[in-house]
Parts: C-alpha cells; structure tokens; sequence
C-alpha cells in the first residue's frame, strides 16, 4: 500500500522547509508549488551559509547559486552559476514552465529571471563578506564536513496522487573556484527521479556525486527492487570505493535521500553527523539519522 504524501529533505534546514511544504500540499497546491515553497525559506535565511542569501561566496567573493527542480513527467529546470537572485529554486521552476530548455547558466540565467520579474540583489551578507575576508588570507581551498548541519537543500516529494517530484538549491561549496558548478542543479547527479520507481537527492562534495551519476544510480538500483536505504547505502559505498585513494577523500562526505514509489524512505553518508527531515500523516515532521559508513 502506498503512503502518501510524504517529504523527505537534506539537513536541519529541511524541517523548516517541510513544514512549509506540507502546509501547501495540504492547501491542495501542486508538488511543484509545494517544493519551491518549501525551498524558498533557507534560501531567504542569511544564517544558512550553504543556501541562497547569506550563503559563503566563491573565492572571488560572488555568490553563485545553483539549482534544480523536477516533476513526475520528467520535465526538468535548473539554473547554475546564477547570481544576483535570491531565490534560485523560482527561476528554476521557470525554466521548467517557460522554456524549451533545461538548464541556464550564468548570465543567460540572470537574463532570464530578470525578464521574468525577479529582482537583482546583493546576496553577499556583511558576515559572508567578513569570512571571505578572512578566507583570503591563506586561500586554502578546503571543504568542511557537514558544514554547520546545513550544505545543499535537497527534498523529494510523493504527493497526494502518488507521483513524485524534487528539487535542490545550493550555494555550493563555499570558496569554490569562480564558475563552479556543483552538482545540485544537475539532474541525475544532484536529483533524479523515475515516476515509475522513485526518487533520490544529494548532498555533500558535488564533485564526488557528479563523478558517479550519484542519484541517477541511485534510482536505478531501486528499480532493481533494492529499498530506497540499500540503493542509498551501494551508491554510497561505491563513492568511497572510487575515492579511496582520490586527494578529495581528506575532506569528502557524500550523503543520499531517496523515496519510493510505496513512500518508503531512507537517508546514508559516507561519514556521519548527516540527517534528514521527513513528514508524513503518520507521523507528523521529525528529524531522522541517517545512517553512515564512517565517523
Ligand atoms: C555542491 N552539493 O555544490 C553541493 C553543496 C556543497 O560541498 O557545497 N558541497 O557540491
């Protein structure tokens, strides 16, 4: 039997986010409304330094963002390397609507937000600003682990009809080269989802994710009948496997949300201290564990 709705996303953040969420989906709004929703309350909070305003920049002080946002159709959108716009998962959710394409980039991304209505503003926070500064002083490029419980926002959603959607917002990794991407706004590394099977988020190093298709594998072992927590373990797994001896091991963790077709859900890391948000008529919103590899 399948349970419905349910919602799962990445990180303390992801409460929050659910609540709202889940207070739109019970308003009878769409999934898609529902997730932007959701994803527009840490992208707006400057305390979130992974998300939206507020967020760490890049090594040249710009804050760059990225973004994605999926339905049970397949259809897709996704900005990346956007700046000047606070609310990425929006202009995301219109490149779905409103164009032939699936993804913008850059300047063509902030062109197109900006002829869709949305202002121009500077997400660089004086505390952002502050840190950068101090960053600059030894300009070492080093990921930090569970960055302050927070990193990408990443929520999938099976909604009342039983069809499922997603969607990711970041800013990255904080004092990225200028121009990184990572992999949130790639679909199939950062979202994935096959209305027939399931859907799978991630978060952690991008680069790691987007070198293995992480949720696109993810999605793929779940139709190989594996559970939505042995499809996040083996893909997890096989991260580590192929970082071992990678020079981005020091600093890598990975960590994975997927949900089925029947609302089963499940959460894993490569290292701990990852956690997920979950929501459902059961149970109410609580925060879960996820389940890791190492400490
Ligand atoms: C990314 N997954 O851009 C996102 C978030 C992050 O270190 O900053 N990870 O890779």
């Amino acid at each position: 039997k399948q349970k419905k709705p349910v919602i799962i996303s990445t990180w303390n953040h992801g409460l929050p986010a659910n609540e709202e969420s889940w207070k739109q989906l019970k308003a009878g709004k769409s999934a898609l409304d529902a997730i932007e929703a959701g994803m527009k309350i840490p992208e707006a909070d400057p305390n979130i330094r992974s998300v939206g305003y507020g967020g760490y920049p890049d090594r040249e002080g710009k804050v760059t963002l990225d973004a994605c946002i999926m339905d049970h159709n397949s259809n897709c959108g996704s900005v990346c390397f956007l700046q000047g716009i606070k609310h990425p998962i929006s202009v995301a959710k219109r490149v779905l609507q409103n164009t032939p394409h699936v993804m913008l980039a850059g300047q063509g991304a902030l062109q197109f937000a900006l002829s869709e209505g949305f202002k121009e503003e500077n997400l660089l926070t004086p505390e952002s600003e502050k840190d950068w500064k101090k960053w600059l002083e030894d300009s070492k490029y080093k990921p930090v682990i569970n960055i302050e419980n927070h990193d990408t926002i990443s929520m999938l959603m099976l909604d009342k009809d039983g069809n499922l959607a997603g969607g990711c917002t970041t800013s990255g990794a904080a004092w990225k080269m200028h121009g990184r991407v990572g992999d949130s706004p790639i679909i199939g590394a950062g979202l994935f989802l096959d209305n027939e099977v399931g859907a799978a988020a991630a978060t952690g190093l991008g680069e790691a994710v987007i070198r293995t298709a992480g949720s696109a594998m993810v999605v793929e072992l779940m139709r190989q009948g594996k559970s939505p927590y042995d499809a996040c373990k083996e893909i997890t797994e096989r991260i580590y496997n192929k970082h071992k001896n990678h020079k981005d091991m020091e600093y890598l963790q990975v960590g994975f949300i997927a949900l089925n077709k029947n609302g089963e859900h499940a959460g894993y890391s490569l290292r701990s201290g990852f956690n997920f948000a979950v929501s459902d008529d059961e149970n109410g919103h609580r925060m879960e564990d996820a389940k890791f590899k190492m400490s």
